[in-house]
């Protein structure tokens, strides 16, 4: 059943995911369940206790109800890993405002976008990023509030949002707590509608695999606001335990390695990129990291002899991570045997996660073969927000979501990921929809036809390589100038094209479509 855009899971498994105990009354603004007294932030100059992020949460939810902010509207977020965007998040999902997280790397093209189709009351922004400056955009930007994390100038100061705690009528628990970006595969991006009950089982659920507990002392490197780093188990499942959280501005080792030192961090996220930066890292950074118990990588493949590596180069234990922010979630588990620790992606989070892996026709293939992941559970998700053509091509009609992962099934459950069919280029970790950026680039007055495929990388796993059609009367545009229109056009510049093929036709398939395949391979 879908209203107002969200689509609900159907009665029966609700009742099951209830009285089964995957769903509980906890709401997202009460995941702060450290000791009062107990650091539970570190970001840069800021050491908050719990009691004074607490306290910081209850004044900004104060604040945003003063502003008018109310229970059901949407406020785009996009911050970088700053105490601003903990505190704000926390106060948005207390009052039952949800967040909308956008990556700081968006730019007006996905922004004006979020805020357009969430019908957003508010945007959150910092004021600059290097030469970008967010305020210039957020002054266009279609919403009532514009509310600056920095210098505001004439805009609403993030620190004003500062009043004496009120009592809040606050959400309900299948209320939608947080918009998640999907990685997405059509022309614009899609989002993903996560309950406060769903998504706080996917954190505590999370955080008791990972094993964290008070002791665990969190380094935040990939964007707060990705759902690996927020709650897998992330920021929030540290929350949940009692542990600490560090705030690191970048995955780089200069930033990553002297806080780990510093904090004696005992976790970290990582995407593979990351990961081979650090085991390199190790031989000229001299900072001692032996805190470190687990580094998490996860959010493109990590390749096994990598993962092999990482207890002997790093001093801790591997655990690979294939999450998705539409909802599953596959760990390695902390006592797996090293070989599937270091071959595997994991296996699902949760009892309650259905899994089918499915041929072309949509049949379950034989154990062991590889086929399309399907699935649906009790953290994933049943429909993209406004999204009812999407939808009815991404979920089945038993309420699967498609991952357009090719996978395989080892006896013990475990999955490998060994392919993707959807139309997406996995960046090391970032994802890039093709459709979104050929549709930009067939924008260029030169180019006729355009088609982005992804070429393999040692490093990246996949960079982007366009493949443009000239027109007659064009003149074949350089790589620069690509990415300067691009820029123009307010795209994020992780989706800007690694590099530039030109092509006469487009290899097809017998139906016609253009073979993603037959190009990748010209450039190979
Ligand atoms: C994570 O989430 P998203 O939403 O950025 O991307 C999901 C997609 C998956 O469908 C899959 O195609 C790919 O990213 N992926 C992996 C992977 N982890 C994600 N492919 C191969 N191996 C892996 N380990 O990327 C995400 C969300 C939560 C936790 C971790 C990652």
């Amino acid at each position: 059943m879908t209203v107002d855009g969200f689509t609900r899971w159907p009665d029966d498994l609700e009742a099951r995911y209830k009285a089964e105990g995957y769903w509980t009354d906890r709401l997202l603004g009460d995941v702060l369940r450290g000791d009062p007294a107990k650091t539970a932030l570190i970001a840069g100059e800021d050491r908050l206790t719990y009691a004074e992020l607490d306290s910081r949460a209850a004044r900004m939810a104060a604040g945003f109800l003063s502003r008018g902010l109310r229970r059901g509207d949407r406020v785009v977020v996009q911050l970088p890993n700053t105490a601003g965007f903990v505190v704000a998040f926390l106060a948005l999902v207390r009052i039952g405002a949800a967040p909308v997280l956008a990556l700081p790397a968006h730019r007006e093209s996905e922004i004006r976008y979020l805020c357009e189709l969430s019908e957003a009351r508010a945007y959150i922004c910092a004021d600059r990023d290097g030469d970008f400056d967010y305020r210039t955009m957020a002054r266009t930007l279609p919403v009532e509030h514009v509310i600056v994390d920095g210098e505001a100038e004439e805009l609403t100061a993030l620190s004003s949002l500062d009043a004496d705690p009120v009592p809040i009528d606050g959400p309900a628990p299948s209320d939608v707590g947080v918009f998640l970006l999907s990685g997405g595969t059509t022309g614009l991006p899609k989002l993903i509608p996560r309950t406060h009950r769903d998504y706080v089982y996917n954190l505590e659920a999370s955080a008791e695999v990972c094993g964290f507990t008070p002791s665990t002392v969190y380094l935040v490197v990939l964007p707060a606001a990705h759902n690996f780093a927020l709650a897998c188990p992330g920021v929030l499942g540290v929350f949940s335990t009692g542990g600490t959280v560090v705030l690191s501005p970048s995955g780089s080792p200069d930033d990553a390695f002297p806080l780990i030192e510093r904090e004696r961090a005992t976790v970290c996220a990582v995407v593979p990129p990351i990961a081979l930066l650090w085991l390199d890292a190790v031989t000229w950074q001299d900072e001692d990291i032996s805190s470190l118990e687990l580094l998490q990588v996860g959010g493109a493949k990590f390749a096994a002899e990598r993962a092999a590596e990482v207890p002997d180069v790093l001093g801790c234990q591997v655990q690979q991570v294939f999450g998705m922010a539409e909802g599953l979630l596959n760990y390695t588990r902390l006592d797996d045997p090293r070989d599937l620790v270091e071959r595997t992606q994991g296996r699902p989070l949760s009892p309650a996660d259905e899994i089918r892996i499915v041929d072309e026709d949509g049949k379950q293939v034989s154990p062991g073969d590889v086929g399309e992941l399907l699935t649906r559970g009790p953290y994933t998700l049943r429909g993209y927000y406004r999204a009812p053509e999407h939808n009815a091509r991404s979920f089945t009609p038993d309420g699967y979501y498609r991952t357009g992962d090719l996978v395989r099934q080892l006896p013990s459950g475990h999955l490998i990921v060994e392919g993707r069919e959807k139309d997406q280029i996995n960046r090391g970790g970032d994802k890039i929809s093709a459709e979104e950026l050929e549709n930009h680039l067939l924008a260029h007055p030169a180019v006729h036809d355009a088609a982005v495929v992804g070429v393999p990388d040692p490093m990246m796993g996949e960079r982007t390589c366009a493949f443009l059609i000239i027109r007659e009367d064009g003149k074949t545009p350089t790589l620069p100038e690509i990415k300067d229109f691009l820029r123009t056009r307010g795209l994020a510049a992780y989706k800007f094209p690694d590099r530039l093929e030109t092509a006469d036709t487009f290899p097809r398939t017998p139906v016609g479509k253009i073979s993603k395949k037959a190009l990748a391979s010209r450039v190979q």
